[in-house]
């Protein structure tokens, strides 16, 4: 007992704290800032073979239904009627022949209880996404989530503009501790006045000046490979190109080892190509 309290504990400091460091304008967000999570045998990963713009893209594979998970998620923090633009580009690649895909869906993590922070982040919410019994993980915050369309693989780079979609016969939901929303019925999110009670009969804490703090994009659509890039939210890309890389990374590629690096301030700065360092590092 002890031990779940300390954890709990722990996982508060931890929630705290990554709440200051993550508290950056939108308009500025650290490629370090994009975290890309998954449940089982999911996969997220940062790819060459596809992008929409620059060298990457985000690489989502799955093997299982229901089972295998992967999500990107952006921090940004604007109040979810002021949200004018909500769009990404998407790429299914090699699903089985003739079948069309489920693209991800978009997750809007919002600060529902207005204490300025979000109690839960990208992993978090793809959990509640795969098992919603899961739904305390999101604290007393809340997740508005809006499916994709089904598209045909294989037909290259796709916009998908978020806000277009109409919800009038369903397509989006909105789940927090207290339980799913099931299908909630919207013309489209300007219009948004708030929704009704959860599966369970309690009122969604989700009004239209909450502020959206993570823009996560998830799924679990096997056997082929969904790549993501360029996030528009209002006016900003997001042009999903990961963090160069640190002189302390390049260290440990020469077979450094690793104790101490990731804590040297000097050597969590980008490495610089021309320096020549890395070619000498770790020689003797
Ligand atoms: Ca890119
Ligand atoms: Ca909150
Ligand atoms: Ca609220």
């Amino acid at each position: 007992m002890k031990k779940k309290i300390f954890s709990i504990l722990f996982a508060l400091v931890l929630v705290v704290s990554m709440s200051l460091v993550t508290a950056v304008p939108a308009a500025a967000v650290d490629p370090g800032d994009v975290e890309l999570s998954t449940v089982c045998d999911g996969t997220a990963e940062w790819a060459t073979e596809q992008a929409h713009s620059g060298s990457y893209s985000v690489k989502f594979h799955a093997e299982n239904w229901g089972e295998d998970g992967f999500a990107v998620g952006i921090p940004v923090d604007i109040p979810l009627n002021e949200i004018a633009e909500l769009s990404y580009w998407r790429n299914g690649v090699s699903f089985p022949a003739g079948w069309d895909y489920a693209p991800p869906a978009v997750l809007l993590c919002i600060d529902a209880n207005n204490d300025g922070k979000l109690d839960f982040g990208t992993q978090e919410a793809l959990e509640v996404m795969f098992a919603w019994e899961k739904s305390s993980l999101l604290g007393d915050d809340a997740i508005l989530g809006i499916e994709g369309d089904w598209v045909e693989t294989d037909i290259g780079w796709i916009k998908v503009d978020v806000l277009a979609k109409s919800w009038l016969w369903g397509g989006a939901w909105w789940f927090d501790k207290t339980g799913w929303s099931g299908w909630v019925t919207c013309p489209s999110l300007q219009v948004f006045t708030g929704f009704g009670t959860s599966d369970t009969g309690y009122p969604c804490p989700i009004d239209p000046t909450d502020n959206v703090m993570l823009v996560a994009i998830a799924g679990g659509n096997p056997d082929g490979d969904v790549y993501v890039d360029d996030i528009t939210v209002n006016e900003v890309m997001y042009d999903l190109e990961p963090a160069p890389a640190t002189k302390a990374d390049i260290l440990k590629d020469s077979g450094v080892p690793g104790k101490g690096l990731d804590k040297a301030p000097g050597l969590q700065k980008p490495f610089n190509p021309d320096s020549k360092a890395g070619e000498h590092a770790g020689k003797k």
